[in-house]
């Protein structure tokens, strides 16, 4: 996907591939073009965002059209800062969008359907809200952009979050019935036949690419030792 700068407003990015302007995006935002078609997450098949299309990372710029099974976009990332990490689904052609944030491993960790009670887009922060007090920490993470509805479930068929009717706007903790099991599939529960797809841009915030291996040691052991902390609360 070529990024253009001339025929949005001024300062806002042009996806040619997707051919919309990315409303929220300007121009100096350092967006990641999925490559291809991103896997789904399931069994380490994934895109690793790295430093090759730059060293910093506002955003993640991709499609999903349904077509061989592209309802699921994951990504493997860095949260460098907690506080102030969030993802946003925003500009793009705008569908009913879903956000879920895994651990390397492939274990949920937060989730989130729409934004408010008038936006189908998705809002991710890094602690949830829905009473499992989960906070992510500094560390590598697998965000999956998919559609509504999307679920991930574990090996047995279990939904790893619960996001009751009702509640699309919470930022849910791992909490579904597979919520102690590690992402092994994903199910298709829209009432419409086929989950939303379309082009999106995720904005991002406390987030960078994951560093080549061995190039950032110190980062490494900063994660595994924020890994080891959450997981003795
Ligand atoms: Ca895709
Ligand atoms: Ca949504
Ligand atoms: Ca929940």
């Amino acid at each position: 996907m070529v990024i253009e700068r001339e025929r949005c407003a001024r300062g806002v990015l042009y996806a040619a591939g997707a051919g919309v302007c990315l409303l929220g995006l300007t121009s100096s935002a350092q967006a990641w073009i999925e490559v291809g078609d991103a896997g789904d997450g399931v069994g380490g098949n994934y895109q690793v965002i790295d430093n090759s299309q730059g060293a910093t990372l506002t955003a993640i710029v991709g499609n999903t059209d349904g077509d061989g099974g592209d309802f699921v976009d994951s990504y493997l990332l860095t949260i460098n800062d907690p506080i102030t990490f969030t993802a946003t689904t925003v500009g793009g052609a705008g569908f009913d969008t879903m956000l879920y944030l895994f651990d390397v491993n492939g274990f949920g960790q937060v989730a989130n359907d729409d934004v408010s009670g008038i936006s189908v887009r998705s809002r991710l922060v890094g602690s949830s809200n829905d009473g499992t007090g989960i906070t992510v920490g500094v560390g590598t993470y697998l965000l999956a952009v998919t559609g509504f509805q999307m679920d991930p479930e574990d090996i047995l068929g279990q939904t790893i979050f619960d996001i009751p009717i009702g509640s699309a706007t919470e930022i849910s903790g791992p909490d579904g019935s597979g919520g102690g099991s590690v992402l092994a599939q994903w199910e298709d529960n829209s009432v419409l036949g086929s989950a939303a797809t379309g082009n999106y841009s995720v904005s991002l915030e406390g987030v960078g690419p994951v560093p080549a291996p061995g190039a950032v040691t110190l980062l490494g052991a900063t994660g595994a030792f924020a890994g080891g902390r959450r997981r003795r609360k």
